[in-house]
C-alpha cells in the first residue's frame, strides 16, 4: 500500500477543522498557529495522520470559494508537513488539493468521492498521493434530503463502486484508493448503524477502509438528552475500539487520547493473528492491530511523559 493508511492495522487520523463552524470545532483553530499548535497536540496523543480541512461539511453548510478554503489552510499544511507530521487534506475542490499536494499533504481526502469537482481525480491522478473516497449523495447543502434508501448497504457498496471506477478510469491506482462510508452524508442514524453493523459489505469492495464517526449526531442517542458534543467522545472511542477490531483501517476522529487508549486495548486483548473483516481478495486481514512501530514509538512517547 502506497501511502500512510494500511490495508492492515488501523490508524488514527486526528480532526483539524480550521474553519469558523465546523459542528464540534468550528473557530477554535481559525487562527493558524492555534492550528499548527493543535496538529502538534494530536500528533502526541497519538495520532498518526492530520487531517487538515477548510470547508465545513455540516448539514446545510454554505459552500465556501476554495480561494478562501486554500487561503485557510494552506499556512497550516505547510507548517504541519514540514514538521514532519503526515498530513491528509480534507476538500472537495480539486484547486485546494493541488495546493495542500503542492505543501506537503500526502493524502486527498474528498467526502463527495469526486461527486463535487470533476478535475478531482485528475488532480490526484497526477499526484500520486493516497485517496480516499467519501460516499454522499447531493452537497453538504442538500444531503438531509437524499437520506433515503431501500437498502443502504447494497446502494452504498453501489454507488462507492461507481465512484471507484471512474477514479480509476482518470488514472487512480486501484492501490491508491480508500474507501469511507461516509457516516451523516446522506444517512439518518439508522443508516449509519445499518452501515457499521455491515462493513463486511465495504470491504468487499477490496480497499481499505476510512470511517469517521466522531462526535456525530447519531452517538448520541447513546447519551442523556442533555449531553454535549464533547459527551459524544466516550462513544466515540468505545466505537473506536470495535471498528478496529473488525479490520477498520483508519479512524478519523477528534479526541485522539480517547481512540489511542481504545486501540492500544484492542491490541492488549487481541492475540496475534485475530479476528479481523474478511477482505474479497488475497488482501485477507491476518490480524487487526496498530502497526507495531507506531505503537512502540507511542510508548516511548508516554514513558517520556511521565
Ligand atoms: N466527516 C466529516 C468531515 N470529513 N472525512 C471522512 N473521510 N469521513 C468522514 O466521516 C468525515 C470527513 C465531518 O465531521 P467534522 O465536521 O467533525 O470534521
Amino acid at each position: 500500500m502506497p501511502g500512510p493508511i494500511p490495508s492492515h492495522g488501523t490508524v488514527i487520523v486526528g480532526v483539524l477543522n480550521v474553519t469558523p463552524d465546523s459542528f464540534s470545532d468550528g473557530a477554535r483553530y481559525l487562527r493558524a498557529s492555534a492550528a499548527v499548535r493543535h496538529a502538534h497536540e494530536l500528533t502526541r496523543a497519538g495520532a498518526d495522520i492530520i487531517d487538515i480541512g477548510g470547508e465545513s461539511t455540516r448539514p446545510g453548510a454554505d459552500p465556501v470559494d476554495p480561494r478562501l478554503e486554500t487561503a485557510r489552510i494552506l499556512p497550516v499544511v505547510t507548517a504541519v508537513a514540514a514538521a514532519g507530521i503526515t498530513v491528509s487534506v480534507d476538500t472537495m475542490h480539486a484547486t485546494t488539493a493541488r495546493a495542500a499536494l503542492q505543501a506537503g499533504a500526502r493524502i486527498v481526502n474528498d467526502v463527495s468521492g469526486g461527486l463535487a469537482d470533476p478535475d478531482m481525480h485528475a488532480v490526484v491522478a497526477e499526484s500520486g498521493a493516497q485517496y480516499v473516497l467519501g460516499h454522499l449523495r447531493g452537497t453538504p447543502r442538500t444531503m438531509n434530503e437524499h437520506a433515503h434508501y431501500d437498502d443502504v448497504t447494497a446502494e452504498l457498496a453501489a454507488e462507492l463502486s461507481q465512484r471507484i471506477r471512474a477514479a480509476r478510469a482518470a488514472g487512480i491506482e486501484a492501490n491508491r484508493i480508500v474507501v469511507d462510508p461516509g457516516l451523516g452524508f446522506a444517512k439518518a442514524a439508522e443508516h449509519n448503524w445499518t452501515l457499521l453493523r455491515n462493513l463486511t459489505a465495504l470491504t468487499a469492495l477490496g480497499h481499505p477502509l476510512m470511517v469517521g464517526a466522531s462526535r456525530k449526531r447519531f452517538l448520541s442517542s447513546l447519551l442523556p438528552s442533555e449531553a454535549s458534543t464533547a459527551d459524544r467522545d466516550l462513544p466515540t472511542a468505545l466505537l473506536s475500539a470495535l471498528l478496529a477490531e473488525r479490520g477498520v483501517n483508519a479512524l478519523r476522529v477528534h479526541d485522539v487520547t480517547a481512540t489511542r487508549i481504545a486501540l492500544d486495548m484492542v491490541r492488549f486483548l487481541l492475540p496475534p493473528g485475530g479476528i479481523g473483516l474478511e477482505r474479497a481478495s488475497s488482501d485477507r486481514v491476518e490480524s487487526s492491530h496498530i502497526p507495531d512501530d507506531a505503537h512502540d514509538r507511542r510508548r516511548g512517547e508516554q514513558r517520556s511523559h511521565r
